[in-house]
């Protein structure tokens, strides 16, 4: 069973095996979650993203995939890089937002990470009305068939960890 918690903070400051960073399909980086984490965790995950661009993602890394890099100087050991859909974009999609979450525990669990800090992807930048974001994050992650012990959900400011309580209810809250 996997156990989903709320937190409400800053994603890079978490102390878990993976957290998962709200990227763009560049892998270069950007603004958000993505700029804090490379900002954070130094040019060491910025060299790993150009080493994949070089190899695996010549087009980039596309929308609804995940792909690993070390977590340089973050607490995390590594940092899972996925790429939301944009709200309203043609094309966007719920089951791509839930893909993010769906692939992203499917490469946690290729790297043995036990404990997964994800943010609400796609809700900045990306244009995601943060409750129905909050309600397919939720769904995704509990019906996923993982190895991963807690899925933690950190969330920038009140409205957005209300949005996820109201999903995930007071009971496993951590
Ligand atoms: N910790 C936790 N949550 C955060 C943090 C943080 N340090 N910073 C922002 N948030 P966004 P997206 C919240 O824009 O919508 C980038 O430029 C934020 O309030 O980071 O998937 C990328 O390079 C919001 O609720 O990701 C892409 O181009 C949520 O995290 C694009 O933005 C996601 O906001 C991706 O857009």
């Amino acid at each position: 069973m996997t156990r989903l918690t709320l937190v409400r903070g800053d994603i890079t400051e978490q102390d878990v095996d993976a957290v998962v960073n709200a990227a763009n399909s560049s892998l270069l980086g950007g603004g958000g979650v993505d700029g804090a984490i490379h900002r954070r965790g130094g040019p060491e995950i910025l060299a790993a993203c150009r080493d994949l661009r070089a190899s695996q993602y010549g087009k980039g890394l596309p929308t609804g995939r995940a792909v690993a890099t070390t977590a340089g100087r973050l607490p995390a050991r590594w940092v899972i890089h996925t790429v939301g859909p944009v709200y309203g974009a043609a094309g966007a999609d719920p089951s791509l937002l839930a893909s993010c979450y769906r692939e992203s525990l499917r490469v946690a669990d290729e790297l043995g990470a036990r404990t997964v800090a994800f943010p609400a992807v796609s809700t900045g930048a990306y244009g995601w009305p943060m409750a129905d974001a909050a309600r397919i994050a939720v769904e995704a992650v509990r019906s996923a068939a993982t190895d991963v012990e807690e899925v933690r959900f950190v969330l920038f400011d009140e409205q957005a960890y209300q949005a996820f309580a109201e999903r995930i209810g007071s009971s496993d809250t951590g």
